[in-house]
This record gives structure tokens, sequence and C-alpha cells, in this order.
């Protein structure tokens, strides 16, 4: 197919398609097969800024003031449309992202509807904070904050769960009152632009729901990050990215949510529960092909079981079948992009240099037919490594783990916090009271007690260190997304 046959994906700007140019397009790479399905239109400059304009404008036309109670019956709609269309989200999560059908509708597009519909109830309920202070004299005052909306939000979000992630930053802002303008992954472009169909056809208002493609320096990414006119930027991507986007952001001193990278730990205690916990440390390894933020790539066995851990991991990886995205019985997707599994790849190399063994996994399978053109990568876990290693120390974002022996749990506490990242952990272990302790121990945004990626979309999300800033999430969405005013008034 050349690329003037490919289908386009273009940019939402005030409520409109913008008609592509084909002098700034990029094809977009179904990588299970590795070809290319859509063209893209990469916005330049201009078009980011009629996208701030246009978000502005949509605020002070009256978006902001709306009431929260028909915000929210829109969002709600937007569930219902999404709903309705499914499949179709279904069909472009996966030509953007090769995933397994069932994931996609398990996960990937029920969560789109889980977030609308939640954050609607989430800013439906919200209150007001409010003092009464009693001051000498027996004067007193009555302080209460009035929550604005922050303004125009700049949102962007990575290509590993691309709807997810999108809405799970969209559905609050909007409830809150606010516009956006939303920059998906140059991966991943697909969704994002469907979801810009259903909201123009819930008839939500022009200039709020604003989509540019592109890149990232010296393109909509950072074209958006670096304009005047955007009052927060909610961000999620690698903590490289992080760094720089806080660079752009600092001169106009704005506000930011940043969900970074992971270097996440499971700590196994001898007591567990062996298949249970084998099942939940699988899923945790293994999800969307390890690429998830909260995905352990590190496993700290207490001795004791660490033969049996390994031995039942192993064979869970090898269980998992790889295969066409379409095929319900398929379990694991490839990576996202030749580019991402080289650098997977450089990682198996320095497990070898660093002595690492291989127990499973390790290569590029033979997936055979159209499928031998995609990112497919063997499902992988190492023994021998140290948290000195760099396999051990860096974010791979891949189907991979390092499982590394412990003997007592003060040892196992500070093997999981020996890292730059805070993100996520997960505990195992049949003992109520360590269960808490440990997971109160590890610091992270989220630790687990025998479970891992069980949401309440009402509970804090975010990491601390090079995983990020602010948490999102319930009222914390409601924070970032408002800014309050006070308003003393004496009695
Ligand atoms: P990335 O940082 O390369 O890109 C993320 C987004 O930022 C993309 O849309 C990209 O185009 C854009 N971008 C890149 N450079 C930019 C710039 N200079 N200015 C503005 N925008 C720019 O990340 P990725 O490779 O797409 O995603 C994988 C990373 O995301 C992993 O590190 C993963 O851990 C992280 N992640 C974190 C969470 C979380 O909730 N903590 C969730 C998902 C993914
Ligand atoms: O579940 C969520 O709300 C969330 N933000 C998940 C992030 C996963 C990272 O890849």
């Amino acid at each position: 197919m050349t690329e003037e046959s490919l289908r386009w994906i273009r940019n939402f700007v005030d409520g409109q398609f913008v008609e592509p140019e084909e002098a700034h397009s990029f094809a977009t790479i179904d990588p299970a097969t590795g070809a290319a399905f859509a063209s893209v239109h990469e916005a330049d400059r201009t078009l980011v800024d009629r996208a701030v304009v246009a978000a502005r404008r949509a605020l002070d036309a009256g978006w902001a003031r709306t009431p929260v109670r028909e915000r929210t019956a829109l969002l709600r709609r937007a569930a219902d449309r999404i709903e309705e269309r499914f499949e179709e989200f279904v069909a472009a999560e996966i030509a953007d992202t090769g995933k397994p059908v069932r994931q996609a509708r398990e996960l990937d597009v029920a969560r789109a509807l889980a977030n609308f519909r939640t954050f609607a109830d989430v800013v439906a309920a919200a209150g007001q904070e409010s003092f009464l202070t009693e001051l000498p004299g027996g004067r007193r005052a009555l302080n209460y904050a009035v929550r604005k909306p922050l303004g125009v939000v700049a949102v962007i979000v990575p290509w590993n769960l691309p709807l997810l992630l999108l809405t799970w930053k969209v559905a609050p802002a909007l409830a809150c009152g606010n516009a956006v303008v939303v920059k998906p992954s140059e991966e991943t472009p697909a969704t994002a632009t469907l979801l810009a169909e259903v909201f123009a056809e819930v008839g939500l208002p022009a200039g709020v729901y604003n989509v540019v493609h592109g890149f990232g320096a010296d393109s909509a990414g950072e074209f958006l990050t670096t304009h005047p006119g955007i009052d927060g930027v909610t961000f999620t991507g690698s903590s490289a990215t992080g760094s720089h986007v806080m660079k752009t952001v600092a001169p106009r001193v704005r506000p930011v949510s940043f969900e970074l990278g992971g270097k996440n730990a499971a700590v196994v205690f001898d007591d567990v529960d062996l298949d249970e916990a084998l099942d939940g440390l699988s899923r945790s390894v293994f999800t969307n092909t390890g690429q998830v933020c909260l995905c352990t790539e590190r496993v700290y066995v207490q001795r004791g079981i660490f033969d049996e851990i390994a031995d039942g991991l192993v064979a869970r990886a090898q269980n998992l079948r790889l295969g066409s995205p379409m095929d319900e019985a398929t379990t694991t997707g490839p990576l996202i992009s030749q580019a991402h599994r080289r650098k997977v790849l450089g990682y198996f190399e320095s497990v070898a240099e660093s002595g690492g063994e291989v127990l499973t996994g390790g290569g590029i399978p033979e997936l055979g037919a159209d499928l031998d053109g995609g990112s497919w990568i063997e499902p992988t876990l190492w023994t021998g490594l140290t948290n000195a290693d760099r396999a051990v120390r860096e974010e791979i974002f891949g189907p991979v783990a390092a499982l590394i022996p412990f003997d007592t749990e003060n040892e196992a506490i500070a093997l999981a916090n020996d890292t730059e990242y805070g993100l996520a952990a997960s505990v195992w272990t049949n003992d109520l009271r360590r269960g808490h302790r440990v997971a109160h121990a590890m610091n992270v945004g989220m630790s687990w007690v025998n479970t891992w990626f069980l949401r309440d979309l009402r509970s804090p999300f975010g990491g601390m260190g090079l995983s990020g800033i602010g948490r999102e999430g319930g009222e914390s969405s409601l924070h970032f997304y408002t800014e309050p005013t006070n308003v003393c008034v004496q009695l």
C-alpha cells in the first residue's frame, strides 16, 4: 500500500476535522505486521495555535460556566456512545497497538467507559472546603473555597494504553469545566481521533476537545507545551520526556501532573499460596507485553521458594500465546515498534554481559506469515542478576523480569526500595500483618497486596521520584483540574 492510498487520520480543532495536507503527514504502523495502515496529518505550529485558541474561546463562550450536571451528562452520553461503537474502538486500538482483542475489549475500551462514568459521578458529588473561623473577642468568619476550572489543559499521552490513559485525563478535565488539547502518541493516533467523532455526536461544544497529532521535539508535543495559552500540562510518558517537558513549561510556571516510568518490584514471601501468587505475578510481568508502567520487572523471592516460583513463572511464560490480535486465544501482542524492540533487545545483551542466566525466552519468536514483519519478542525471565545490573535498574518496558532471592523481610524492603523510581509495588504473602507492614514500607505511589493493577478510580494514582509528580484519580484529579479561590467573609 502506498502512503497516498492509506486512510487519513486527521486533526480535530474547534469542532471540525481539519483537511489533511500531504506535506505534513506520517504513516502509522500496525505493530503486529509492520504494515502501514493509515497516514496521520501532523499538526504544525499554526494548527496547534488554532487548537489552543479554540479551546480558550470555548471556555469563554460558556463551557467553564456550564452547570456540572450538564457537563457530566455529556460525559455519560459519550460513554454510552462509545459503548454503541465499542467494536470500532476495539479495532482502532488493535490497529494502533497490535494488542489481543480480548484485552482491548476487557481492559482498554472498558476502562474508557468507566473513566467517563466514574469521573461524572466523582465531580457531580464533589463538595467545597469550608471552615468556620473563630477569632479572639467572639468574632467569626466563614472561609470557603470555590473551585474553578484550570483552563486550557494540554493532555499528552503515550502509546501503551492509548485510550485508557487519554480518557483517564480527559474525563475529569472536562467534568471540571476545562477545555483540552490532546496530543496522542505518534505511534497510536487512532482512538483519540475516534473519540473526537463521539464528542461531536453527543454535542460537546466546539473547541472543548481538540486533537493535534505529531511527535515531541519540534512538533505538536513541544508546540503545545511551550504555547503561552496553556494553563496546565498533564503528561504520561517516560521520565526523560517528563523532565524535558518540565523545563519547557517552567518559564511560564504552569502546573504539571506527571505520570512517568517505573521499575516496579514484587516481593514474594515463602508463606504464599503458590498458584494464586504465580498467576498474579505472571499477570504483573506480562500484561500488555510488559508495556504497562505498573508492570513488575523485579521479582524478589524468599529463598525457600525461589525454585518453585521460578519454575512456575517459566511455565506461565511458556503458556502465553503470541499470535494474531484478532484470535480470541491470543494472550500476548507485539511490542509497539521495531525501535522499541531494538531497545529491549539491547537489555537482553546487557543481561548476557552481566552474567545473567536466561530462564526462558531471550529472543525473537517466529510466528510465520505476515506476523514476521511485526515487532514480536519472547516473554523472558532472568536469574543471576543483582540490583547493580543495568537490566535491574532501568525501565525496560517489555515482557521481562529478573528473579532475585532474599532471606529476610528487611532485606526485601531494602532491595525493593533501591531504585530511583517510585511508581508501584506488589507484596505476596498470607501473613496479614506483614502484608500491610511491607506494603507501607514501599516507597511508591501504589502498593498492592496479593494482587496487581486492581483499580478503584477514586483512589490516588501516581508515583514518586523518577515516576512522577502529583496524583490523579478521584479527588486528586479534582485538585489538579481546578484552581481554588478561597473566600473569607467576616460574619
Ligand atoms: P514518551 O515519553 O516517549 O512519549 C510520551 C508522549 O510525549 C508522546 O505523545 C510523545 O509524542 C510526547 N513527547 C515526546 N517528546 C516530547 C516533547 N519534547 N514535548 C512534548 N511532548 C513530547 O513515552 P512513550 O515511549 O510514549 O511511553 C512509554 C513510557 O510511558 C514508559 O516510560 C512508561 O513507563 C510511561 N508510562 C507511564 C505511565 C504512568 O501512569 N506512570 C503510564 C503509561 C506509560
Ligand atoms: O489505571 C490507570 O488509571 C492508569 N493510569 C494506568 C496506567 C498504566 C500505565 O501504563
